[in-house]
């Protein structure tokens, strides 16, 4: 009985719709600028700041662990889809490929394209945060940020950047593309967090 009401109550999506969005079935693609295609033979995916500098091939990217994912998507421009289908790697499987100086409080996420968002670790190293290069059974197509992009679930989606290929471990906040023209530091949808008030 009790598994039950709480089945039903998480698939009421009145209570998975942050305040101010709206449901799409669809899957809009919302990018700044031009798409950048890059062939996995080509792609690289560097760590370095606050980290001991590494480089990921493909296969080596590929050879961490592997898992699927079912998540909430939430546009800032006021759209979000529920429970998007996604197979990638977790940030935690990444991050225990990695060192990480404990220094490090702060991320900056960088792209093909040069797309940058920032993110704080507390919100980066979560359980429920990934990589993604399938989405829906599909090869992640260029579009969506394929051959890898990240999620970041909890907040608004342009945190989940696109032909991500590096990552820059920071002791301070450093702001990235978004950040740096109105949008808020952190982006949290359930708070509503879109623009930044010193903007
Ligand atoms: N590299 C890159 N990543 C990006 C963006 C972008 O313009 N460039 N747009 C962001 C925004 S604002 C959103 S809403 C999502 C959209 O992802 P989608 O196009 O797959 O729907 O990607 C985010 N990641
Ligand atoms: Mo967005």
């Amino acid at each position: 009985m009790l598994g039950k009401f709480f089945r039903k109550s998480e698939s009421e999506p009145s209570n998975r719709v942050p305040p101010g969005q709206r449901l799409t079935t669809g899957f809009p693609v919302l990018t700044y600028g031009s798409t950048p295609e890059v062939s996995t033979v080509d792609w690289q995916f560097r760590v370095w700041g606050l980290a001991q500098e590494k480089t990921f091939t493909w296969a080596e990217f590929m050879a961490l662990p592997q898992s699927d994912f079912t998540a909430d998507f939430h546009c800032v421009t006021t759209w979000s889809k529920l429970d998007v289908q996604w197979t990638g790697v977790k940030v935690t499987d990444f991050m225990a490929a990695i060192e990480v100086d404990p220094q490090a409080v702060h991320i900056m996420e960088h792209c093909y394209g040069g797309y940058t968002t920032n993110i704080a670790m507390d919100d980066f190293h979560r359980a429920e945060n990934f990589f993604a290069h399938t989405l829906f059974g599909q090869p992640l197509s260029p579009d969506h940020g394929g051959p890898l992009r990240l999620v970041v679930p909890h907040l608004y989606a342009w945190k989940s950047a696109k032909w991500i290929n590096g990552l820059e471990f920071l002791d301070h906040t450093e702001l990235g593309f978004w950040e740096r023209n109105g949008y808020h530091h952190r982006g949290e949808p359930w708070a509503e967090e879109r623009y930044s008030v010193r903007f």
